[in-house]
């Protein structure tokens, strides 16, 4: 059986981190595209000569050229520029939506049949941008967010309790920003909810509500810590753990954003937006749709519609 062919278009700190996780995991040969000369190139050789040392055998090559990223079977797209202390996500679309515009006309014309994972800010409507651009069916393209938002909840929890984080399991709903929405009631610490857990005197409910908004703000933390970019461990690792469930048709339920179609979540109209999925060969298999108490619809309708603002300003841009 050939190796599977994954594509990275945006070699910068997230593609390279990909880059690597993809080669120790064995998921396929790796394509780095970049619009900077040398980068892509330099950064393939680099982990191509670590490759021997780890024992596992992946091909890298690196491009300028959309040609290279032909007949891919996973498109992980980082391209653009990362946000600066004091930007917020949304100052990034209008950059953005040119980047989305050439990488989408890349994928149509070398790979329509990809799965397709966006990473570039912000977030829910770069993948709206990304499937209009490419043409790329709704099923198969989806955002890398909820699966990070998640996992730094869980990494505050399990740093709480003083507990594994294999065992604590975190739902993180709606867009990727400050509107995102942390499920109190449907986490869990080996499938107690953190709710019983404040009623056993594991937490309180204030140290729960700061952990939430830690969560909110995990982006910003990272980005005044580093000063010059934006995370890149945990977000390549997530959307790694995103493209092995397709690979090797896991099946794992996993919140990513993907088109919600009005009638669903309580919403009006279609609108890309984080949510818990089925990720298997099929791509997003099942939209799984968990019922949400009044607090939770309201807190995800603001979501949504910041999403929503934002596509009328890219519709705006498009013209
Ligand atoms: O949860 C999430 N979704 C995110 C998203 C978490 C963290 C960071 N997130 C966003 O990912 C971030 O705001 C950025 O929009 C992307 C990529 O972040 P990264 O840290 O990898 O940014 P870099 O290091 O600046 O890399 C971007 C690369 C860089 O090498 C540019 O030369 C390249 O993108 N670039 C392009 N590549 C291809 N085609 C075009 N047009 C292009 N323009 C820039």
């Amino acid at each position: 059986m050939a190796r599977k062919k994954i594509a990275l278009v945006g070699s910068g700190n997230i593609g390279g981190t990909l880059a690597h996780l993809i080669g120790l995991k064995e998921l396929g040969d790796v394509v780095l595209f970049d619009v900077v000369e040398g980068v892509p190139q330099g950064k393939g050789l680099d982990i191509q000569e670590s490759t021997p040392v780890e024992g596992v055998d992946v091909r890298y090559t690196g491009a300028n050229d959309y040609a290279a990223i032909k007949g891919a079977d996973v498109v992980i797209v980082t391209a653009g520029v990362a946000r600066k202390p004091g930007m917020s996500r949304d100052d990034l679309v209008g950059i953005n939506l040119k980047v989305m515009k050439a990488v989408g006309e890349g994928i149509r014309a070398n790979c329509p049949d990809a799965f397709v994972i966006c990473i570039t800010n912000p977030l829910d409507v770069m993948v709206w941008a990304l499937q209009h651009f490419s043409g790329v069916p709704a099923n198969r393209i989806v955002g890398m967010a909820g699966v990070l938002d998640s996992a730094r909840f869980r990494t505050f929890l399990a740093e709480e309790f003083n507990v594994s984080v294999e065992d604590v399991t975190a739902f993180v709903l709606g867009g990727h920003g400050d509107t995102m929405v942390p499920l109190v009631r449907y986490s869990t610490v080996a499938g107690i909810p953190l709710p019983d857990l404040v009623k056993m005197g594991w937490t309180t409910q204030e140290r729960l509500d700061a952990i939430v908004q830690r969560t909110r703000d995990g982006g910003a933390e990272i980005v005044n810590l580093l000063k010059t970019g934006s995370a890149f461990y945990a977000p390549a690792a997530s959307a790694v753990a995103m493209a092995e469930s397709y690979l090797k048709d896991k099946k794992r339920v996993m919140p990513v954003a993907t088109l919600v179609k009005g009638g669903t979540y309580g919403q009006p109209d279609d609108v890309f937006v984080g949510v818990p999925v089925v990720l298997g060969e099929g791509g997003v298999e099942r939209v799984v749709e968990i019922n949400l108490d009044a607090a939770e619809q309201a807190a995800f309708n603001k979501s949504a519609d910041a999403v929503r603002g934002l596509v009328t300003v890219a519709k705006g841009l498009i013209g």
